[in-house]
């Protein structure tokens, strides 16, 4: 009991981020994300909200993110990749967006809807595929550690590794 009350109390005072995905095709290549983020002492939930296959879904996960105590979302899609300007629209926290391949060459029909946002609403566009997904990670990390002492820590650590977990 009192392990729980401990675990619990931990899990409790752990930042977290929201990772929503397009699709559930889109797993494999943001597992890194939740990697990065739990070693940098972040709690992570990753989750499958289409903005366009399931419209009231993404749009009730993005506008509901504060109250549920992330410090940013992360949102990652591929093709006319909508999600990360629909949850940009939906909340005031910091919004990084992943652009994944899967349709045009590298990505870029993802890249383009992503990093295209109007002005005034901004996404956080990083690298597409594997590598964004790590980077997501990281800025989320960077973001977190402007009022968290461990994960500036770990962010110290990090640099120290040469940017790489091990
Ligand atoms: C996007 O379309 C998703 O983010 C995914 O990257 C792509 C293909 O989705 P699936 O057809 O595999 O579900 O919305």
């Amino acid at each position: 009991m009192l392990c729980c009350l401990i675990s619990d109390g931990i899990f409790a005072s752990m930042p977290k981020v929201l990772i929503l995905l397009g699709s559930k095709s889109d797993e494999a290549v943001m597992s890194d994300c939740v990697k990065y983020c739990e070693w940098f002492g972040i709690h992570a939930d990753m989750i499958v909200a289409s903005a366009h296959r399931d419209p009231d879904r993404a749009d009730e996960l993005a506008r509901t993110a504060r109250a549920n105590g992330y410090s940013c979302v992360v949102a990652a899609a591929g093709m006319a990749a909508a999600l990360p300007g629909v949850v940009a629209a939906r909340t005031d926290l910091p919004v990084i967006g992943v652009p994944l391949e899967g349709g045009l060459p590298g990505g870029v029909d993802a890249l383009y809807s992503i990093v295209q946002m109007p002005p005034g609403l901004p996404v956080a566009t990083v690298t597409v595929g594997k590598a964004g997904a790590r980077n997501a990670a990281v800025l989320a990390a960077r973001i977190i550690a402007l009022q968290d002492e461990s994960v500036r820590k770990k962010l110290e650590e990090f640099r120290s590794k040469g940017y790489k977990l091990q």
